[in-house]
């Protein structure tokens, strides 16, 4: 939503694909799995994994396997999955965070902006670390403190509540479908990251977080 007048007092960052990009962690671990497996999985099945949970994530890929997996085998290659990911995950450095993140934190910060992330990953505080951008946040909310994932908007919901502010007082940044659903859902003001086609509904969109200073992220909306 854009155009209402609507003074932003916090913003909620998506973590993965709007601060910092895992993706590609993310696609070589479920890939080695699906291998495994001898199930199909390609780049464009990769793209309907980002933003959803874990357990969602494989679900999707599972619709194109050739037999069927018992809830306990599931969990089981879930688990694989994230052990994989998270040896991937040893890696990410400070020069890992997306080109503007720490500029934009950073200046929202110095203009009294309250900041959270919202993010579906139960990695997520971790990989914060790592990239150094932890220490700028007042609070993250992560996929170990819900029980719906997006596009569910409990998590952008509980960063709200978390910061002290209404939704209507909240700018959701996001890159993916799932996460803006959920902003809209909730009630926020809602900036998409990437494809505009790809982002439908979103209030306005940027291709990255360098293309914009901090005082214009969250000014007319
Ligand atoms: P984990 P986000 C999401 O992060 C990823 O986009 C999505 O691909 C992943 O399945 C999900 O986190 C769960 O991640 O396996 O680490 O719990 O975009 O919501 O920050
Ligand atoms: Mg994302």
């Amino acid at each position: 939503m854009s155009g209402c007048g609507r003074i932003i007092r916090g913003v909620i960052f998506d973590l993965d694909g709007v601060l910092v990009s895992t993706d590609e962690m993310h696609f070589q671990a479920w890939k080695e799995l699906a291998d495994r497996e001898g199930i199909p999985f390609n780049r464009h099945d990769n793209e309907r994994l980002k933003g959803v949970s874990r357990a969602r994530s494989l679900d999707i890929i599972l619709e194109k396997a050739a037999r069927r997996y018992s809830e306990d085998q599931k969990s089981a290659m879930a688990s694989a999955k994230n052990d994989r990911y998270r040896e991937l995950l040893a890696v990410l450095a400070p020069r890992d965070a997306l080109v503007g993140a720490g500029e934009m934190l950073t200046g929202l910060r110095a203009m009294g902006v309250k900041l959270a992330v919202g993010s579906s990953s139960r990695n997520a505080r971790e990989i914060l670390r790592r990239v150094d951008l932890l220490r700028l946040l007042d609070s993250v909310v992560d996929g170990t403190d819900v029980s719906r994932s997006k596009p569910d908007p409990e998590a952008f919901l509980l960063a709200a509540a978390r910061l002290g502010l209404r939704p209507a007082e909240c700018l959701v940044v996001e890159d993916a479908a799932a996460g803006i659903e959920a902003g809209i859902r909730g009630g926020f003001s809602v900036l998409g990251i990437g494809d505009p086609k790809l982002l439908t509904g979103a209030g306005r969109w940027l291709s990255g977080l360098s293309k914009s200073g901090a005082a214009e992220l969250i000014a007319g909306w």
